[in-house]
């Protein structure tokens, strides 16, 4: 393992630790249904790796942030992340029975649960950044601005509808990426500008080299999921059960070839490290996690 892979894998812990128990207070701070609530908390803090609240944290310790004005935001984009992956697995959608390696929610609980808990996840994370403390009231606005733009329909929604519609379709590398750009490239990218702007020191040009930074990794991070997914990986427990229609996916291995991927991929990487170019030392967090994401094997 690099120097630098095991600087993301510690730096990734330390995130999980504090934004675990920030979810768990989160999701424990309102009561109705006790059901609902474990379905909650099974569904968010039953393992994953963090990589978008890590992003989000690392992030505003880029534009100099080292306290806890990211906490908040980056639980949001988590809460978005888990609701996804609930919705993701519902049979209307992927039909999938094992996540994480465990049963996915509506496994666990039921479908009527599991759709409710997901909806109830969306409305915490929009909660979450309403009261975010430390930002302006102008930047928090663009905070919620920038989750509702990257995660309803102009980002991963709309990204998971074009992907239902392509099943079964030839995709030419334009339209696979714009698939990806949606489907999960909108919520990385948004995961890191809201860490940015969680913070009162954030400039413009900080905000545009870091948006050229996580349009780069969110690419990069699909790319080594489609060679993760054809590598026959350490995913097999935890992955997808794999649907018919989720086996018939295009992706950038049955585009480009195996070479190709991994050839796009080093070219995304290359373009997010030098889009940090402007920032110092304070930027390594991201720097690393990016060599984390492309490096990753699950
Ligand atoms: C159904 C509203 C709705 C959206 C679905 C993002 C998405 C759109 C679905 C997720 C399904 C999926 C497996 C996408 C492939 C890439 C991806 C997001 C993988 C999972 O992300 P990781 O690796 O997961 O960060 P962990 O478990 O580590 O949190």
């Amino acid at each position: 393992m690099s120097a630098q892979n095991s600087f993301a894998i510690d730096f990734l812990e330390t995130c999980r630790a504090r934004v675990d128990a920030e979810l768990d207070r989160c999701i424990s701070r309102e009561s109705s249904s006790d059901r609902l609530q474990a379905a909650m908390r099974y569904s968010v803090l039953g393992g994953g790796k963090r990589i978008r609240p890590a992003l989000c944290l690392a992030a505003a310790r880029a534009v100099g942030d080292t306290g806890d004005n990211a906490l908040a935001p980056a639980c949001a984009v988590e809460l978005i992340h888990a609701y996804s992956l609930i919705h993701d697995d519902l049979p209307a959608m992927d039909d999938d029975d094992l996540r994480r390696g465990r049963p996915t929610t509506h496994i666990a609980f039921d479908e009527a649960t599991a759709i409710l808990a997901g909806d109830a996840l969306q409305a915490l994370a929009f909660g979450l950044l309403a009261d975010a403390a430390g930002p302006s009231e102008s930047a928090r606005l663009s905070m919620v601005r920038e989750l509702a733009r990257a995660s309803g329909h102009g980002g991963m929604v709309g990204g998971q509808a074009i992907d239902l519609e392509a099943v079964g379709k030839t995709l030419t590398l334009a339209q696979l990426e714009v698939m990806h750009r949606h489907k999960t490239g909108a919520l990385i990218e948004a995961s890191v500008l809201i860490g940015a702007l969680s913070s009162p020191r954030t400039q413009e040009r900080d905000l545009e080299a870091l948006a050229g930074y996580a349009r780069a990794l969110g690419l990069a991070f699909q790319v080594q999921d489609d060679l993760l997914d054809i590598e026959g990986d350490t995913r097999v427990i935890g992955k997808r059960q794999g649907s018919d229609a989720a086996r018939a996916k295009p992706t950038y291995p049955a585009l480009l070839g195996v070479d190709g991927a991994r050839a796009r991929l080093v070219e995304l990487l290359d373009n997010a490290q030098q889009s940090l170019a402007v920032f110092g030392p304070e930027a390594d967090p991201l720097r690393a996690m990016a060599d984390y994401v492309v490096a990753r094997n699950h």
